[in-house]
């Protein structure tokens, strides 16, 4: 056979062995499903749900959620502000052992898992909410610790590659960098680097750990809190929409007791128009009372948002925070007096925890 003929043999032979071109990879399934809830259910989720509540901790199976109203949520949670010190345990001193073990969990159970970053800065280590220096400036391409951050940027990216299951699968979740830049209160925040830094950083933090470090499992979360009326005004740091699939929203302040859900609508209804104008998801991407001063906040502030016609066609899922016994958390445990609202909310038809979602995605095969 001549040489020629060879080659291509084995070119032919390489192609074919390889996987299909249209096998749907795992990021696109879990896109897939957030697309299609739309409008039948909003996914609930929680932060932290399986790491600790009110009084237990790493309790296997355990989650307060799952406490008060007999299910797990459909999004999970984890935060991973640490993991580029090199430190065995996230800054709410959860380890990443056990957040790579929630996490498989969740997938395997079917549900979605989103990850938060609050990182230490790779200039001076300082944490977040440390604003006293400039640091955006120092770290994007050009800076004098871009080299340090991109070694911060390895260490997330190998931990999020090793969340894999038995199978080889790397699990897919939704990755929300850089989140509230509206605020004054982090490093990245509007007071502590221009729009254009916030852009660049956001920008090569997704192509980094994308293209140099194959983390290609990973949808992206844009999240600004809610210090905004207009679209222009929501994507003063938008990176763009090559680099976002999931146009999302804080928003703490409009739902506390003084606070006007119509305003969290009326916000809503923006990112849902864009999202829907460039095929994207929409959702309230984190919210909350904390310590749930309000024993009716399930009902008559989060229950009013998420009940809006609009909202509820619309936005694919919400998350409350975390549930830091007594002094910092977002949902009740049983007998605390919100419990039974919380329960209300999440039995109604168009508020969907784990079981429901695992329903819509069996009838959905
Ligand atoms: C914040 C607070 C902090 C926490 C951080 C990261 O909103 O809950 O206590 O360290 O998130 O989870």
């Amino acid at each position: 056979m001549n040489k020629l003929i060879w080659t291509l043999l084995m070119i032919g032979l390489i192609v074919s062995c390889k996987a299909p071109q249209n096998e749907i990879s795992e990021k696109q399934k879990l896109f897939d499903i957030l697309q299609s809830v739309k409008g039948k259910g909003i996914l609930f989720g929680h932060q932290d749900t399986y790491a600790y509540g009110y009084t237990w901790k790493d309790v296997e199976g355990n989650s307060d959620v799952k406490r008060v109203t007999g299910d797990y949520p459909a999004v999970f949670g984890w935060e991973l502000g640490g993991i580029e010190k090199g430190v065995k345990a996230n800054l709410d001193t959860v380890s990443f052992v056990n957040i790579r073990k929630y996490a498989l969990k969740a997938f395997a159970q079917g549900g979605v898992n989103t990850f938060s970053w609050h990182p230490f800065s790779a200039t001076k280590r300082v944490d977040s909410w440390n604003t006293t220096e400039r640091v955006v400036d120092k770290i994007i391409p050009g800076g004098a610790y871009h080299e340090a951050f991109k070694k911060d940027l390895d260490a997330l990216a190998d931990y999020l590659n090793s969340i894999v299951t038995e199978d080889g699968v790397k699990i897919p979740f939704i990755f929300r960098p850089w989140h509230e830049m509206d605020g004054t209160w982090f490093w990245w925040g509007r007071t502590s680097c221009t729009p254009q830094e916030l852009k660049d950083l956001f920008q090569f933090t997704v192509k980094y750990l994308r293209e140099d470090k194959g983390v290609d499992q990973m949808l992206v979360a844009y999240s600004p809190d809610r210090n905004f009326n207009t679209i222009e005004d929501y994507l003063t740091w938008y990176p763009g929409d090559e680099y976002v699939d999931v146009i999302g929203m804080d928003n703490y302040y409009d739902l506390y007791t003084k606070g006007l859900v119509d305003e969290a609508i009326k916000k809503l209804h923006v990112i849902i128009k864009y999202a829907n104008e460039k095929g994207k998801i929409s959702a309230l991407t984190e919210t909350g009372y904390e310590n749930i001063p309000d024993s009716t906040w399930y009902i008559n502030k989060l229950g009013v948002v998420l009940s809006d016609s609009i909202v509820a066609a619309n936005i694919s899922y919400t998350l409350v925070w975390r549930n830091d016994p007594l002094k910092h958390f977002f949902f009740p445990y049983p007998g605390q007096p919100s419990a039974k609202y919380a329960k209300e909310l999440l039995d109604r038809d168009g508020i969907w925890l784990l079981n429901d979602l695992v329903e819509f995605n069996k009838q959905n095969k």
